[in-house]
C-alpha cells in the first residue's frame, strides 16, 4: 500500500485528489499539506494534515519521515496569471519547491508525481495537435518553470533513479474548488456566472482555442500513471494529455443548450489573452494513450451537463 504526501493539497486539484486517494489507499495513508489551513475543509478533516511551505525543504523531509511516505504528489505552485504578476515568487515557489521535493525524494527514497502544463509550450511550438516532443520556448515565467521542471524531473530519474512521473495538463474544469489564478480559469467562472446571473464577460477573445479537461479525467490520469508499469514509460515526466479543445464561444453555446437565456460578452484582458495565444490550440496525446492507456471520458457536452448539475446542487 502506498503512503502518499500531497503538497498544495487545498488547491483546485489537491482538494479533490486528496479525497479520491484516501478512498483508494485509506485515510491514514494519504497525508495532505499546504501553506495555509481552511476551516471546515474535507482535506483537513478527512485525514492527516501538515502545514508545509515547499520552499522549506526540512518541512517536506520531516513529514516524509514522520509518516513513512514513499510517494510525493507535488502540486504546490503559482499558476500562469499569478506568475506574471510576481515572476520572482513564481520562480522561487515553482522551481525551489520542486527542487526541494526531488532532493527529499532522492535522499529518502520516494517516487514523485508532479504536473506540467500546456504552458510548457510557446509560440514556436506547433499550434495544432502539438506533438509530444516539440520545440519548447515558453514566454511566461510559469511556462519557463514548467519546462525547467520537466527537465529536472528527467534528470533526477536518469542521474539518481528517482521514479518521477508527470503529465502536461490543459486547463482544468471543476466545481469543488475555484482555480488559483490561471489563464484557462474563464472556463470555470463561466459556469458560476451562467447559473447566478445568466451572463458572462469572457476575458479571453472569441476564436482563442485552448485544451481543457474535466476534473474526474484529470484525477484518473494521476492514479493511472502512478500505477502504470514503469517499463512501458518512455516519456515519464511530461505526457501530453487532453480531453477537448474549444474557444469561449463554443463553451457558451454548450451552456446555452441548458440555459437558453445565457448571454456571453467579451471584456478581453490583454495579459491573459497574450498568454493564451502563446499556447497550443490542441495537443497530440497519443504517447499517453499508447504508453499507459490514457482515455478521457468527458467531452465538452458531457462535461457541461455534469458541471451544471453538480454546481446547481452546490449553489442551492
Ligand atoms: P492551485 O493554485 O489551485 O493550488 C495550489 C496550492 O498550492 C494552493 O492551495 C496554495 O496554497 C499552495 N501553495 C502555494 N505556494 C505554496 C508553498 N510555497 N508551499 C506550499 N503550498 C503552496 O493549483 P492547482 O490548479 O491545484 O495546480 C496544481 C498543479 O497542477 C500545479 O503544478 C499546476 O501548475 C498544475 N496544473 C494545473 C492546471 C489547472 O488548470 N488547474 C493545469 C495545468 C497544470
Ligand atoms: C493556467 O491557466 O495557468 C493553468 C494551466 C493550463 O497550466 N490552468
Amino acid at each position: 500500500m502506498k503512503r502518499i504526501l500531497i503538497t498544495g493539497s487545498l488547491g483546485q486539484i489537491g482538494s479533490e485528489l486528496t479525497v479520491l486517494l484516501r478512498s483508494i489507499y485509506g485515510n491514514d495513508n494519504v497525508v495532505s499539506s499546504d501553506l495555509r489551513k481552511v476551516e471546515g475543509s474535507k482535506v483537513i478533516e478527512g485525514g492527516p494534515f501538515e502545514l508545509i511551505n515547499v520552499e522549506h525543504a526540512h518541512e517536506i523531509a520531516e513529514a516524509v519521515k514522520k509518516y513513512k511516505i514513499d510517494t510525493i504528489i507535488h502540486l504546490a505552485a503559482l499558476l500562469s496569471a499569478t506568475g506574471e504578476k510576481d515572476p520572482v515568487k513564481a520562480w522561487n515557489v515553482n522551481m525551489g519547491g520542486l527542487f526541494n521535493v526531488l532532493e527529499v525524494a532522492r535522499e529518502l527514497g520516494c517516487s514523485v508525481f508532479t504536473p506540467s502544463s500546456i504552458a510548457a509550450f510557446g509560440p514556436n511550438s506547433k499550434k495544432v495537435k502539438t506533438p509530444q516532443d516539440d520545440v519548447q520556448r515558453p514566454t511566461t515565467m510559469y511556462g519557463v518553470t514548467k519546462v525547467s521542471g520537466e527537465l529536472l524531473c528527467d534528470y533526477y530519474h536518469m542521474r539518481f533513479g528517482v521514479d518521477t512521473r508527470g503529465v502536461r495538463y490543459p486547463g482544468l474544469i471543476s466545481y469543488e474548488t475555484l482555480p488559483g489564478g490561471g489563464t484557462t480559469d474563464y472556463a470555470v467562472h463561466i459556469f458560476y456566472e451562467a447559473l447566478k446571473n445568466k451572463k458572462y464577460d469572457s476575458y479571453i477573445a472569441a476564436g482563442t482555442y485552448m485544451d481543457m479537461m474535466y476534473m474526474p479525467d484529470a484525477l484518473n490520469a494521476i492514479v493511472t500513471l502512478m500505477e502504470a508499469d514503469p517499463s512501458k514509460l518512455k516519456h515519464r515526466n511530461a505526457f501530453n494529455i487532453t480531453a477537448m479543445s474549444f474557444a469561449p464561444e463554443h463553451i457558451a453555446a454548450e451552456i446555452k443548450k441548458h440555459i437558453p437565456e445565457f448571454e456571453m460578452g467579451y471584456d478581453v484582458d490583454p495579459v491573459r489573452q497574450a498568454i493564451a495565444e502563446s499556447w497550443p490550440d490542441s495537443l497530440d496525446d497519443s504517447a499517453a494513450r499508447e504508453e499507459w492507456g490514457w482515455n478521457p471520458k468527458y467531452d465538452l457536452a458531457a462535461m457541461t451537463t455534469d458541471m451544471l448539475a453538480k454546481l446547481r446542487e452546490k449553489l442551492d
